[in-house]
């Protein structure tokens, strides 16, 4: 079965398309947005609440799942799927990412990566190999292949000597990887900031015929308009008929340009995590929920949301329990966050079926507060 994908429909007045992924755990509808579940939970949430506010597919991480609980623990439960009780369509990230960020605990070598843990400080080794291994044991439906993540700013040396690293570990990743019926396998796109290494990496990576590409090392801390150049730039060279998924991005703002640049899947922490800090999205853009000026406003989180938080509680309620620490705050903040980009996901899927995705777009902007 493996993973297959179909075009339904493209957009007549940009790049976007509405398609369907299909995973050996359900079909997905695309463009997507996908909650991170980094330590097989996605924060405060149980499954059955993911699943409600309508996530169809959830992410989780290489790296972290091999330190605790270790792969073969998780394999032993059954995989993923069965240890977390979360049925649906799962994409593990390869742990590249992960161990990139943790800075001078990670030495690089044509091998793979040494790193000391960020929990106890023993060492530890991921190669390609090694982290198609893990994610073999953890059962996702989709894997991604073990890159390095090039930081910002680099040089052109530095981030074609990365990116050529990146294309060598991918062949090794797909070399290794044998059962593609149970899990199919995406390459990622690397080449920092510069056009023309973004470009060889496309051919190079496209040419190994992965289930999927992915363009990683953007957002990355680069100027805006330079992530939208590259995205532009980067998105229409890959094949129409392969799912696109851009990687660590999760912004109304990113997530419009992104669809509208042809990208049908995208992920990010950031909605979830600043859940937890009382940080809420909502139409007329974002607002820091423990504000003194919202201890007597007894309004839902946002006038036009139906989700579960807004039907039933009010910003003064929510932002009392932000100040007394209660655990329910960011239970309701999650539920919110993730509700409201899945929506919007939704509204944009609509809109590409009914050709008017840039209007839509300008509808959004002038609401939310967007200036450009
Ligand atoms: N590579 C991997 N995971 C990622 C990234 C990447 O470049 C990014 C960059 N935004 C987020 N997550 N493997
Ligand atoms: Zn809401």
């Amino acid at each position: 079965m493996g993973i297959k994908f179909k075009v339904l429909k493209e957009s007549t007045e940009t790049n976007a398309r509405l398609g369907l992924l299909e995973t050996p755990h359900g079909i997905v509808e695309t463009p997507i947005f996908m909650p991170v579940g980094t330590k097989a939970t996605v924060k405060t949430m149980t499954p059955e609440e993911v699943k409600a506010l309508g996530a169809q597919i959830i992410l989780s991480n290489t790296y972290h799942l091999y330190l605790r609980p270790g792969h073969k623990l998780i394999e032993e439960a059954g995989g993923l799927h069965e240890f977390m009780n979360w049925h649906g369509p799962i994409l593990t990230d390869s742990g590249g990412f992960q161990v990139f960020s943790l800075g001078d605990l990670r030495k690089i070598t044509e091998e793979g990566v040494e790193f000391r843990s960020h929990i106890d400080g023993s060492k530890h080794f991921i190669s390609p190999e090694k982290s198609i291994e893990i994610q073999n044991s953890l059962g996702s439906d989709i894997m991604m292949a073990f890159d390095e993540c090039t930081h910002y700013p680099a040089t052109y040396e530095y981030a074609k000597e990365s990116m050529k690293r990146t294309t060598r570990w991918a062949k090794r990743c797909k070399n290794f990887h044998k059962d593609w019926e149970r899990q199919g396998l995406f390459g990622i796109i690397q080449g920092g900031m510069y056009k023309d290494l973004r470009r060889q990496s496309v051919q190079d990576i496209v040419s190994m015929d992965f289930s999927g590409y992915a363009i990683g090392g953007l957002s990355v801390g680069e100027p805006k308009e330079l992530m939208y150049e590259m995205l532009e730039f980067t998105t229409p060279l890959l094949p129409k008929d392969k799912p696109r998924y851009l990687m660590g991005v999760g912004t109304p703002d990113y997530l419009f340009e992104a669809v509208i640049n042809g990208i049908d899947m995208a992920d990010c922490v950031l909605p979830t995590r600043i859940a937890r800090n009382g940080t809420v999205i909502t139409s007329r853009g974002k607002l820091t929920i423990r504000n003194a000026k919202y201890s007597r406003d007894f309004s839902k989180l946002d006038p036009e949301c139906d989700c579960y938080t807004c039907k039933n509680y009010t910003r003064a309620y929510i932002r009392h329990l932000f100040n007394v620490n209660e655990i329910l705050g960011p239970r309701l903040t999650t539920i919110h966050n993730l509700y409201f980009l899945i929506k919007l996901m939704e509204n944009i899927r609509k809109a590409i079926k009914e050709d008017r995705l840039l209007e839509y777009r300008e509808e959004f902007y002038k609401k939310y507060g967007y200036t450009d």
